[in-house]
């Protein structure tokens, strides 16, 4: 496999893909070796194959708004890969949605599924309807007109959607409702992420930011270090935020800034149980600005206009869009000393920022790997809702802790470099890689 002739070729035919075609990249470049050590890989042609998802659905989603409008959005499903389990991933509601978002996400989604020691597929849906100053009535008309497009080609055996972006539990609990109205099934195992009465699994909403804190943990151990008294800049304030805000103090780290799209927030005080709580209240309100926190809570200082990268801090976590972290942010990130950086956000950190915090040999790691605590989770929601049982909190959570530590040492294991640096994009990606190709060797062509 030459990644630049598959490149030119992907370049060719989806022009403009930048997401998409920027994560495969990635993930090309990290395995180019060892694919390349496996004739039966490219005998089968494992990698054109996989950089394509198995199918994608398309379709219109009209609702009425509240003052009597008509208002017609996109809404899509991409069905990446079905290896090794179901499809299974997030639905992503945000203005900029499109092919190219979602087709990087159900890839990356793969990939970390596989990871997760769990038997799950990658896919990922959203649509482009922006829930900023929608009200309540609004967001449950939308998605009961988002399912009754969608509740045909999802199951709990076949595709589980759960939330991402602009998708919490309030969302999933319309869908819910929609879903079951439609198709007259009541499986909970249709959608994961719901709530603790009809379904949801405890740790659930915690998982993706507690998740993110354990493998950080891990890697800060692997390299001497610990987070005790560390200082924390978090980007957003949603809910993968508030769970690794949470855990970082609860682990006695100072979490100093989180942002939102209007600025940051400096908190050098670190959080109260009460900020944490106001964390999702802010969420809630469908604002989408962070500054109402510096108000409420007078210890801290809102700086319009800035990212959480321009805060002096130890470890940065991009916990909110894409490519939120970029070249300049990560030198500047460097030059006030940051000595870990780990991705919670899909894709958080464009390849400029990641070959600088790896070029100047500091800890970093992907969020394929960093984030994969929230999907696992929502695979143990889906054991829970196979068995009719609910786990105890602490069962979840230990459940977490030891997927975790697994995702950390086959990063470990196939991503240290002679030097002893442990490189987690190249270990997180040729590791969730041969999970599928294999699968994929082994299934046939099909
Ligand atoms: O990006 C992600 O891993 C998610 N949004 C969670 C997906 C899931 O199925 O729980």
């Amino acid at each position: 496999m030459k990644v630049k002739t598959i490149m030119a070729d992907l370049e060719r035919k989806h022009p403009g893909e930048s997401e998409y075609l920027q994560a495969v990249q990635e993930v090309l470049e990290s395995i180019e070796e060892v694919y390349n050590c496996h004739p039966e890989f490219e005998k089968a042609k494992i990698v054109e194959r996989m950089v394509e998802p198995d199918r994608i659905f398309t379709f219109r989603v009209t609702w009425v708004d509240d003052r009597g409008e008509i208002q017609t959005n996109i809404g899509y499903r991409i069905q990446f890969n079905s290896a090794i389990g179901p499809y299974k991933g997030g639905i992503r509601f945000h203005k900029a949605v499109n092919v190219s978002m979602l087709k990087f996400l159900g890839f990356e989604q793969t990939f970390k599924n596989a990871l997760t020691t769990l038997p799950m597929g990658g896919a990922k849906g959203g649509s482009d309807f922006d829930p900023v100053g929608k009200s309540d009535a609004e967001i449950m008309r939308f998605c009961q007109a988002f399912m009754w497009e969608l509740w045909n080609n999802i199951g709990p055996d076949t595709d589980v959607p759960a939330g991402d972006v602009g998708v919490g539990g309030r969302e999933i609990g319309y869908m819910y409702g929609m879903y079951k109205k439609l198709a007259r099934e009541y499986n909970t195992g249709v959608l994961t992420g719901k709530g603790m009465n009809w379904g949801g699994s405890l740790i659930r909403p915690e998982a993706t930011g507690f998740g993110a804190l354990y493998f950080v943990e891990h890697m800060l151990a692997k390299a001497g270090k610990s987070i005790k008294g560390a200082t924390v800049a978090i980007s957003g304030f949603g809910n993968v935020a508030w769970g690794a805000a949470t855990k970082a103090t609860e682990l006695g780290a100072k979490v100093i800034a989180i942002s939102g799209p209007d600025g940051v927030v400096y908190n050098p005080e670190g959080m109260t149980q009460e900020k944490l709580d106001y964390m999702l209240t802010l969420r809630a309100s469908n604002q989408n600005i962070v500054a109402p926190f510096a108000t409420k809570f007078p210890d801290a200082t809102f700086i319009p206009g800035k990212k959480a990268w321009s805060i002096k801090c130890d470890i940065a976590l991009p916990c909110a869009f894409q490519n939120e972290l970029n070249g300049d942010d990560a030198a500047e990130l460097l030059a006030n000393g940051t000595w870990c950086a780990a991705e919670v956000s899909n894709m958080g950190c464009t390849p400029e920022a990641i070959a600088a915090f790896q070029s100047a040999g500091i800890l970093f790691a992907p969020g394929k790997a960093v984030n994969a605590g929230g999907v696992a989770t929502s695979g143990l929601e889906m054991t829970q809702n196979a068995m009719h049982i609910s786990w105890s909190a602490a069962e979840v959570d230990s459940k977490l802790h030891y997927i975790m530590e697994s995702i950390h040492a086959a990063c470990v294991k196939y991503g240290t470099q002679p030097d002893g640096y442990v490189n987690y994009v190249k270990g997180a990606n040729i590791a969730g890689f041969m999970k599928v190709a294999q699968a994929m060797l082994e299934q046939g062509i099909v």
